[in-house]
Formats: C-alpha cells, sequence, structure tokens
C-alpha cells in the first residue's frame, strides 16, 4: 500500500563556513530524498546566536516538505544530509556548518530517545518562527497561530539576511 504523504517543516540553521551554500546544498538535498517534494522554502534570516558566546550569526529558514518517509526516515535522512555538509558535534549549541530540524510531521506527536515531535524549543525561537510565519501563519500549534505565538517572542535579534 502507498503511504499518505504528510507535510513536514524542516527548520535549516548554519553559522560555519560558507553558510548560505550549506543552506542551499540542504534544499538540494531534501528535493531529492525519496517519497519527497519540496514545496515551499521561506526567505533566510541572519539571527543572534542562542548558545555559547563568541560564536558567529546564523542564517535560519524553514522548508516545507510533502514526504512519505515516516518521522524516523526523515530524521535519519536530516542527520545524513548534515553529516554530508561537515558537521561535527562538539558542544550542546556550539557552532555548526548545518543544522536540520524535524518541527512539524503532519500531526505527529511522539518522545523517544531519538525524536521529540513536535520541536519542544520551536515556539520559544524567533529564528525559527519567524520564517514559519512566512509559510504557515495560520497554523495551529497548541492552541495557538503561529502568528500569535511570534507576536509575544522578542524579535529583535531577527533581520532579513544580505544575499
Ligand atoms: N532530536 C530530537 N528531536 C529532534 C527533532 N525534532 N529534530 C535529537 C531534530 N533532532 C531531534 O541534536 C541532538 C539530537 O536531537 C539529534 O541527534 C536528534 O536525535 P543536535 O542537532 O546534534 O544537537 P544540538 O543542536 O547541539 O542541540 P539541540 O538541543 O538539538 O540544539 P538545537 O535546539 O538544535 O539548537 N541560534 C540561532 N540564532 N539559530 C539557530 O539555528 N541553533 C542552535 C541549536 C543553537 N543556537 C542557535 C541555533
Ligand atoms: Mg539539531
Amino acid at each position: 500500500m502507498l503511504a499518505t504523504a504528510v507535510s513536514a517543516y524542516i527548520a535549516l540553521g548554519s553559522n560555519l563556513g560558507d553558510r548560505h551554500a550549506h543552506l542551499a546544498a540542504a534544499l538540494v538535498a531534501l528535493a531529492a530524498l525519496p517519497g519527497t517534494r519540496l514545496l515551499n522554502v521561506s526567505p533566510i534570516y541572519e539571527t543572534a546566536p542562542l548558545g555559547p558566546a563568541g560564536q558567529q550569526d546564523y542564517l535560519n529558514s524553514v522548508a516545507c516538505l510533502a514526504t512519505t518517509l515516516a518521522p524516523h526516515a526523515l530524521l535519519d535522512a536530516l542527520l545524513l544530509i548534515e553529516q554530508s555538509r561537515g558537521r561535527i558535534r562538539r558542544e550542546r549549541w556550539g557552532p555548526r556548518t548545518l543544522d536540520l530540524d524535524l518541527l512539524l510531521h503532519g500531526e505527529t506527536a511522539l518522545q523517544d530517545a531519538q525524536l521529540t515531535l513536535p520541536h519542544p524549543a520551536m515556539l520559544e525561537r524567533a529564528f525559527v518562527l519567524t520564517p514559519l510565519h512566512d509559510l504557515a501563519p495560520g497554523l495551529v500549534l497548541a492552541g495557538r497561530t503561529v502568528a500569535q505565538h511570534l507576536s509575544v517572542l522578542d524579535r529583535s535579534g531577527v533581520r532579513p539576511a544580505a544575499l
């Protein structure tokens, strides 16, 4: 039986090396995943780093996919794409060439050792909700729209990226 496609939202982040190239390569790789179509991509934002001091600013965006991949299969694919861009895990919230977080996979809610859905921190982060708002302002999460969640966040560290 054919699996049904769901909408999945991916947060893209980079603050090391050629940040625009890492994000562009990630989009090419996401579009090439089996059972997957890249539906939409937000503008790119330059954002103040959350985490250890002394890091370069991030570039952040959000992509929307239609995919038949199951949540864990999609997460595994995201980790492989990160590795293909030279991602080395050193410290939590430390600098990274490419970070791909699975924000939402349809209506899935789950928590295990590998994966938490929806992504647990997404509603507190203006660098995630600003690009998500560009794609889906009326999407309802935890009883409120993305626009409502974003309206109470400090957006001062988030600005459109220079090309
Ligand atoms: N994991 C569990 N749930 C998920 C999910 N929904 N999506 C697990 C992706 N991964 C998920 O992630 C560690 C493990 O989380 C994965 O192996 C997966 O099994 P990681 O990316 O290796 O670790 P990390 O990123 O160092 O830690 P953490 O807590 O995941 O950090 P975040 O939340 O990814 O934040 N500042 C700005 N301005 N912009 C950013 O994009 N990003 C981070 C990283 C910090 N500061 C930032 C930004
Ligand atoms: Mg991550």
